[in-house]
């Protein structure tokens, strides 16, 4: 019986930014710093604490050109501390990184295995008897199917093939040298190391098609556990696929039923054992969360009139838990009410102008000039303060007719 294990990774991004969080006082700003470096150091230290034969990195190890050498420098430094270990590297050219892209470069250690951008290559890694396939993106915009051109597997060996690709399609990633899963499984290779799709997806199990995912989450788009695929191969066949988190910092959705919660209070406490029970999942990395509460309940008019003291209520918890970056809170509640579809409808139907224009002058007189004003100039915030300000008017209108609708099943008329 002879064995291997290798590591599969893709999309480093090394020294991308980490975009849209607004700073504010006790946020933990140092934990974001070189936040994609320190996960790709983890990913060498698994390297050489599972002792595997070597690294396979399907595309997208640079953001884009370097602002300057050091990215490089970095990178060719980590690259060494495998080649010390005897730990060979396979490396492939995605969209960000694509020949065509890079300005600068620098010679990578002897254990760095390149594979070509103008055609497919093989390159047999003859410790393990492993071959591996491959061709890097040569321009950022890869528009041909690119695993068409694959060679077939090799008999008697395992085989890995290598593609930076969005298969045939996946939300929020451009299409690049798109493919079909059945060109994938008709070439009879063992294991498929994908790359350029951040979310982690085992798209099939035999033969294995793996996007590992990013290696470090890097805004609110990238949630949850990030890192490297660990493959364990005996006899030519795949005996293992694992997660293995490699990252620093941790983005989550806190998503918070506050359904039937009386007070302000009572929603925030929802949202404080939400970001608690948040913060254990990262399990003690740093947290970035955005908060989401929702739900019908009799805080939603408090919440709404105040969301700038409910931030800062949840950003306070953030900092006494330590290391809780709240990056925002949203509420897509909606006001509380004992009454059903049929009452709405019914009190929609009244039809009765005095109730119509009590409604509207009570939105215009303290709207409108706002609402014009924000219409007239452009800003960041002006499309969130707008839709906020109709959100609010919209439920007014609804507790307005509500209240009428009661009125009536009560026999008394405003
Ligand atoms: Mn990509």
């Amino acid at each position: 019986m002879s064995g291997f294990r290798f590591l599969h990774a893709a999309d480093l991004h090394l020294d991308s930014p980490m975009r849209g969080l607004e700073r504010y006082d006790g946020a933990p700003l140092a934990s974001l710093a070189g936040a994609t470096r320190r996960a790709f150091e983890n990913l060498v230290q698994l390297a050489l604490d599972e002792r595997v034969a070597f690294v396979v990195i399907a595309g997208d190890v640079f953001d884009g050109d370097w602002r300057d050498f050091n990215t490089g420098l970095f990178f060719a430094a980590q690259l060494r501390r495998l080649g010390d270990a005897g730990i060979r590297v396979y490396l492939l050219a995605g969209n960000h990184d694509a020949a065509g892209q890079m300005t600068k470069s620098l010679e990578l250690p002897a254990n760095v295995i390149g594979f070509p951008t103008a055609r497919p290559q093989t390159v047999v890694d003859e410790p393990t008897g492993a071959v591996l396939h491959g061709q890097g993106f040569a321009t950022r915009a890869v528009e041909q199917d690119l695993a068409a051109q694959y060679p077939l597997a090799r008999p008697g060996a395992f085989n890995i093939a290598v593609l930076h690709t969005a298969l045939e399609g996946r939300a929020g990633h451009d299409p690049y040298a798109p493919c079909s899963l059945a060109t994938l499984l008709a070439k009879g290779h063992q294991y498929w190391a994908l790359g350029h799709v951040h979310a982690r997806e085992v798209v099939a199990e035999s033969p294995w098609v793996v996007f590992p995912g990013n290696l470090q989450g890097r805004h609110l788009r990238e949630t949850g556990s990030k890192g490297a695929t660990l493959v364990e191969v005996v006899d030519c066949a795949v005996v293992t696929v694992e997660h293995r988190a490699c990252d620093v910092l941790r983005f989550a959705l806190a998503t918070v039923a506050v359904d039937g919660t009386r007070t302000k209070e009572a929603a925030l406490d929802r949202a404080r054992l939400a970001l608690a029970r948040a913060r254990d999942d990262a399990a003690g990395r740093p947290l970035v969360a955005r908060v989401e509460l929702s739900g019908r309940c009799d805080a939603d008019a408090l919440l709404r009139r105040d969301r700038d003291a409910a931030l800062a209520a949840l950003r306070d918890h953030g900092n006494a838990l330590g290391e809780v970056w709240v990056e925002g809170l949203r509420l897509t509640t909606a006001p509380h009410s004992t009454h059903d579809g049929k009452d709405l409808v019914e009190a929609l139907a009244l039809d009765d102008p005095a109730l119509r224009e009590a409604v509207l002058a009570e939105l215009l007189d303290g709207d409108a000039a706002t609402l014009l004003e924000l219409a007239a100039e452009p800003g960041e915030d002006r499309e969130g303060l707008l839709r906020g300000l109709l959100d609010e008017a919209r439920d007014l209108a609804v507790r307005r007719l509500l209240d009428a609708a009661a009125n009536r099943g009560r026999g008394a008329r405003p």
